[in-house]
């Protein structure tokens, strides 16, 4: 008998929802299922990969207090979905975006070749691109450019507007409550702004996280369990 991941199934029943309710063909922020820091003001963020295994247009929620750049948002982001991987560039005028990834067979197993040094977040800053970086796990994805095309950055100002080239870079976009950042990587410097997003999923905790959460439960000594996410492989 043919084995689906339930993941495979959630996705193939929100193409068929896609389908047949027009209405849910504009993803909003009350779509966003995994969302990274605390506060009052929420902004969005796409990420679209332009080939690979779908979907391959993600999305993410960032929620925060006071003052916060595309910078923020994106590192934030990075850092609590443990699927997601960015390569950034670190240099004396500001910070580029090298590389996005995604461990999108969620198996756990993600690197780059040629690798990098990702942090425990998945998070890897130098000032070495290479454009012919790829993701060692075909069912992953992963793009990397420089030279010969680049990670284009689109803001919007609600989820009604429409995507505009942003004219600075993420470090120097300033957040407002509503907003959106979109990334899509263009080959060749050319391509077309971020298409609709599929909500990125929350990780699900690992079986034996699971068991042992069960185990304190039973043994009612536990009045508040962490929930455990899976390791990151560099
Ligand atoms: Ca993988």
């Amino acid at each position: 008998m043919l084995q689906i991941p339930n993941r495979a199934c959630a996705w193939v029943a929100t193409a068929v929802a896609l389908t047949l309710n027009p209405h849910l063909l504009a993803a909003s922020l009350e779509d966003i299922q995994l969302w990274a820091g605390t506060g009052s003001q929420r902004a969005a963020l796409v990420i679209e990969w332009p080939e690979g295994p779908e979907p391959r247009s993600l999305l993410w929620g960032f929620r925060w207090e006071g003052t916060a750049t595309g910078l923020d948002m994106l590192q934030a982001v990075v850092q609590a979905d443990p699927f997601l991987y960015a390569h950034l560039g670190q240099f004396g005028w500001g910070t580029a975006v090298f590389g996005l990834g995604y461990d999108h067979n969620q198996n756990g197993v993600f690197a780059v070749n040629p690798p990098v040094a990702f942090d425990a977040g998945g998070l890897a800053v130098d000032t070495a691109p290479d454009d012919a970086r790829t993701a060692t796990d075909p069912g992953d994805l992963w793009r990397e450019g420089w030279n010969t095309g680049f990670w284009a950055y689109y803001l919007r100002a609600s989820e009604a507007a429409a995507w505009e080239s942003a004219m600075t870079g993420a470090a120097d976009r300033t957040l407002s409550d509503g907003v959106w950042d979109g990334y899509r990587f263009a080959p060749g410097f050319a391509g077309p702004a971020p298409g609709e997003p599929v909500p990125a999923a929350v990780p699900e905790p690992a079986p034996w996280a699971l068991l042992a959460l069960g185990a304190l439960l039973l043994a009612g000594g536990a009045r508040r369990a962490t929930g455990t996410q899976p390791e990151r492989a560099s």
